[in-house]
């Protein structure tokens, strides 16, 4: 390639866009602290989800750490490995003990088959990850939650804009978040969102985000600082404007690496079901397993290196696996998702890639067989 091709590159609406809203800023010289513009994101996010209660944060990690936190848990936190860093440190931040499931094969979200297995009379709650934007399968983890009375917060980081027969991806479970950094197929700079079904818990989270603060004269939970300020905002409503035809334009990218990288011999691609399933196209992960292709994904990865494309290996290596959990003894044993962090490369994907670019990348891979 000419240029480095990164694995994303943030979308940004035309700049006069942009500009009317800090033209608005410049005027009332409100940043942030839940301004008109960040007021006026939130009811926009609330209707296009069709959901009651959500909250935009400052970014999806603390949507996720504080609705956690606004649940009051204690005790176990069945979850999945596969992931990016957050969502285990959100569960561990909240003094929570993540137990690890395994993955499916098909879409690497967690086996719904195999929670009940690692239920315990210390569970609390299920975060699973709608990883890649792979729904998990919410009517499984539903019943199990049902059965246990368990809370069921899903990382949703990567789902935005995506519905499952029809009804939105944050209608499920008890909570979700969801991330709006730049590196997602919807961003407001930095930025999140959580979606909550209760009222109440709308409430303590509105708080916990600015500090517990009830009122000027009265603090009631020890909360943090997760607002998401008028510039973020900002951008979130221009983008919000462009969603549907960015996620068009992702999809034509799918459809080509899919057409193109299907049925060679030791590269697997997910299992998409685009009759059920409204997906937001945002990542493109492909899993090379050395024993049948040429080359093992760390030989592919450094190969497209050379030619200036920069795969990414989301996720590796599991969570679980991280310096900083090394002291720490896991229930969970996860062989699926071990195998798939070291066989994933995920191709670069966003709604500005060329099409030429894309072919061409998936040209280099073929060269390879
Ligand atoms: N749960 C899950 C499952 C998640 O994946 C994430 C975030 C979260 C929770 C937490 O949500 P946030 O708190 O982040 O809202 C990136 C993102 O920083 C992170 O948001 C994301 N997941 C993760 C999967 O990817 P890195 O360390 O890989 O980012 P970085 O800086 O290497 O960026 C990737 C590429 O994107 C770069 O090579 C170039 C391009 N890029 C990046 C930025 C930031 C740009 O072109 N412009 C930019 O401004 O983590």
């Amino acid at each position: 390639m000419q240029e480095d091709i990164y694995v994303t590159r943030p979308t940004l609406p035309e700049l006069d866009e942009y500009i009317e809203y800090l033209k608005q800023i410049w005027d009332t010289h409100s940043l942030t602290n839940m301004g008109e513009i960040c007021q006026k994101f939130h009811q926009k996010l609330s209707d296009y989800m069709n959901v009651e209660y959500c909250l935009p944060l400052t970014n999806g990690h603390m949507a996720l750490e504080l609705v956690i936190q606004a649940f009051g848990l204690s005790g176990e936190v069945i979850t999945t490995p596969y992931t990016f860093a957050s969502t285990t440190h959100a569960i561990v931040r909240n003094n929570l003990a993540p137990v690890f499931c395994d993955i499916r094969e098909s879409d690497c979200t967690i086996d719904a088959d195999k929670i009940e297995e690692l239920i315990t009379d210390n569970t609390c709650a299920i975060v699973p990850v709608h990883v890649y934007g792979m729904p998990c399968d919410v009517e499984k983890i539903e019943s199990i939650a049902k059965k246990h009375n368990l809370r069921v917060i899903y990382d949703a980081a990567h789902a935005f804009g995506e519905s499952i027969n029809g009804k939105n991806i944050a209608a499920f479970g008890d909570a979700s978040m969801f991330s709006f950094h730049a590196t997602k197929c919807f961003n407001s700079i930095e930025g999140g969102c959580a979606v909550l079904h209760d009222d109440e818990l709308l409430l303590r989270l509105y708080q916990l985000h600015n500090f517990g603060i009830m009122d000027e004269e009265n603090v009631d939970f020890v909360g943090a600082n997760a607002k998401m300020n008028e510039f973020q905002a900002a951008m979130g409503l221009c983008n919000l404007e462009h969603f549907e035809e960015n996620r068009l334009k992702r999809k034509r990218l799918f459809d080509l690496y899919r057409e193109m990288l299907s049925g060679i011999d030791g590269i697997r691609l997910l299992d998409y079901d685009e009759d059920r399933i409204k997906y937001n196209y945002s990542y493109f992960p492909i899993f090379i397993d050395d024993r049948k292709f040429t080359m093992g994904r760390n030989a592919v990865y450094e190969y497209l290196l050379t030619e200036n494309v920069h795969a990414r290996k989301y996720f590796y290596p599991i969570t679980s696996k991280f310096n900083c959990y090394k002291d720490i003894k896991y229930k969970g044993d996860t062989p699926i998702a071990e195998k798939m962090s070291e066989q994933v490369l995920a191709l670069p994907m966003y709604a500005d890639l060329d099409i030429e670019t894309a072919r061409a990348i998936c040209e280099l891979i073929i060269k390879l067989k």
